[in-house]
């Protein structure tokens, strides 16, 4: 029998479970976990904040719907990743946190760091607890990996005491790995939901984050056809099915919410996002979820359907089935009458994102990247009211390429997300849209980008304020603002620049295809430093979110 420390042997098990990169930054309390990294050919990637680790782990699990990984040192490095775990748990994405933990030997004695991360972390994960004898550290390791998989998805925390850690265990014995079961399907709700579709003349449907992690992309495209229905995305759902699907709608929301008399909620919580779940002419709603637990009880539903998203997609499509004679007519009228309102609405923004103003209006930057875009380009929103634009004004066309900060709402996910793109999509467009606010919270993670050789191109809204929360106040306040400012004009690119990356600043709305196509063009990590005009306000309904 042969032993290594408990904590190299833990890696070997999350390595034959698929794990191929561990985000970390160092602390002595997790070296063994990088020494099983180097003999089981894991890939590190050190950052210079664990918020750029826990985020990119975030990011990694969302983009590859496998949890990503990150190794935090005890105390400050766990507390530094606390943000990204709320995300995740908000977001439902899969994602291991690993911490280190002071010695259990010591315990209770002030050493070093010494604070009970389970008791904090227990709220915000699946699943948190301390691996406290060796032999069981790979065991619980990998069973954390697999609860983080398993569908109602989200993080979980394993932390290992500095004695535990290193203290050798058998390595030949590793835990099997086990792919998570999909979630059964409720039948009757199945049949009774598909009885609703059936009949409703108006119906839509709105497809989440969820249907892509649970791969259900080709069924949600089937049942869509076959029924015939208009079908709005949001969060991770963006892409599912393609922008320019007859079927696809998104400039057309009201008018969908407020006429439909059934909305078919897939894969996404009734949260803020979709009003709750109370739609403005009182449709009805059927949420369709992974598992019963997630079902919107403060919504009401007219039908809670739970179950393996493909499955219960595909349930759906046998059972409403396509609409014939006069339903059919009605069908088609009203994804006519939805065209007609998404035609105009696109065609009314046709000024605006080729504005020639100057300072630059934040419509003509999306304006122009939407030109230069390919389709299964990744992009990745970090900001105020510059990513309410993109969520606007970029259209997603292939699954898995749209991340924005989800329900959590968290600044400061850029730099992670960035890496995490980059590494999952070695050969796409890695596109990041930073606010110059945002960007404060992780730009010297630029450094991170550049030493690990993950070149992405930075698009960044330089409004000198913080927009989104400026105008709301100024609402609120009657005209009166603080703590909404910031430098005007600075120039950014120079920092990554100094990072070992490269920039440059545009103020002339002509020069910014130019600059895109250097961007793309550096193989280094490129901020394209935009001067946005700062009175321009994202028109929104409501002052406070
Ligand atoms: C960690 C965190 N802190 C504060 C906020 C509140 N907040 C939301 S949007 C925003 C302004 C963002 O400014 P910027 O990134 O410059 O984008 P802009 O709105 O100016 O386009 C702030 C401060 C938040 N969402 N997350
Ligand atoms: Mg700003």
């Amino acid at each position: 029998m042969s032993e290594q420390a408990s904590g190299h042997v833990a890696m070997g098990a999350l390595k034959q479970a698929g794990v191929e990169h561990l985000f970390t930054l160092s602390g002595g309390h997790i070296f063994p976990l990088y020494e099983g990294c180097r003999d089981h050919d894991v890939r590190i990637v050190d950052t210079r904040h664990e918020q750029a680790a826990a985020f990119a782990a975030e990011g990694l699990g969302k983009l590859t719907r496998r949890p990503g990984v990150a190794a935090l040192t005890a105390g400050p490095g766990v507390t530094n990743g606390v943000s990204a775990v709320a995300s995740a748990r908000f977001g439902g994405s899969p994602m291991l946190v690993l911490g280190g933990r002071a010695p259990h030997g010591t315990w209770g004695r002030g050493g070093l760091q010494e604070i009970d991360h389970v008791a904090f972390m227990a709220p915000l994960t699946k699943q948190a607890s301390t691996a406290a004898e060796p032999a069981e550290v790979p065991g619980t390791v990998l069973d954390a990996l697999h609860t983080a998989a398993t569908p109602g998805r989200g993080p979980t925390f394993v932390d290992i005491p500095m004695d535990t850690i290193f203290t050798p265990t058998a390595d030949d014995a590793l835990p099997t790995w086990t792919e998570p079961d999909a979630p059964p399907v409720d039948t009757d709700a199945v049949r009774r939901a598909a009885g609703h579709l059936a009949t409703a003349r108006h119906p839509v449907i709105v497809a989440g984050t969820d249907v892509w992690l649970s791969d259900a992309v080709d069924a949600l495209r089937d049942l869509v056809e076959t029924v015939h229905v208009p079908t709005i995305t949001n969060g991770m759902g963006r892409g599912t099915l393609p922008a320019d699907h007859e079927l696809s709608f998104s400039w057309a929301r009201k008018a969908a919410f407020t006429d439909a008399d059934l909305v078919l909620v897939v894969g996404t919580p009734l949260d803020f996002r979709l009003g709750f779940g109370a739609f403005p002419g009182g449709a009805p709603v059927i949420h369709v979820v992974d598992t019963p637990d997630q079902v919107a009880e403060h919504a009401r539903p007219l039908e809670g359907v739970a179950g393996h998203l493909p499955e219960v997609l595909r349930g759906l499509a046998e059972g409403a089935g396509g609409p014939t004679g006069e339903l059919a007519e009605a069908r088609s009228a009203w994804s006519a009458r939805l065209r007609e309102v998404e035609t105009a609405a696109r065609s009314g923004q046709e000024e605006l994102l080729g504005s020639a103003s100057a300072p630059i209006h934040p419509a003509r930057v999306y304006g122009e990247l939407r030109k230069v875009l390919d389709r299964d380009a990744v992009v990745i929103g970090d900001g105020g009211d510059f990513v309410s634009y993109a969520g606007k004004y970029i259209d997603a066309y292939t699954p898995g390429c749209w991340l924005d900060p989800g329900p959590y709402g968290c600044l400061g996910t850029g730099m992670g997300y960035s890496m995490a793109a980059r590494l999952a999509h070695p050969d796409r467009q890695v596109v990041t849209l930073l606010g110059d606010g945002a960007a404060g919270f992780g730009l010297m993670d630029v450094e991170t980008l550049v030493r690990q050789e993950l070149p992405v191109v930075m698009v960044m809204g330089n409004n000198g304020i913080w927009a989104l929360e400026k105008y709301p106040m100024q609402q609120v306040y009657d005209g009166w603002d603080v703590a909404a400012d910031l430098q005007p004009g600075l120039a950014y690119d120079q920092v990554v620049s100094a990072l070992g990356g490269a920039g440059e600043t545009v103020t002339d709305p002509e020069q910014l295809g130019a600059a895109f196509a250097r961007a793309f063009d550096a193989g280094v990590p490129y901020l394209v430093n935009v001067l946005t005009d700062p009175a321009v306000a994202y028109p929104r309904s409501t002052a406070l979110a």
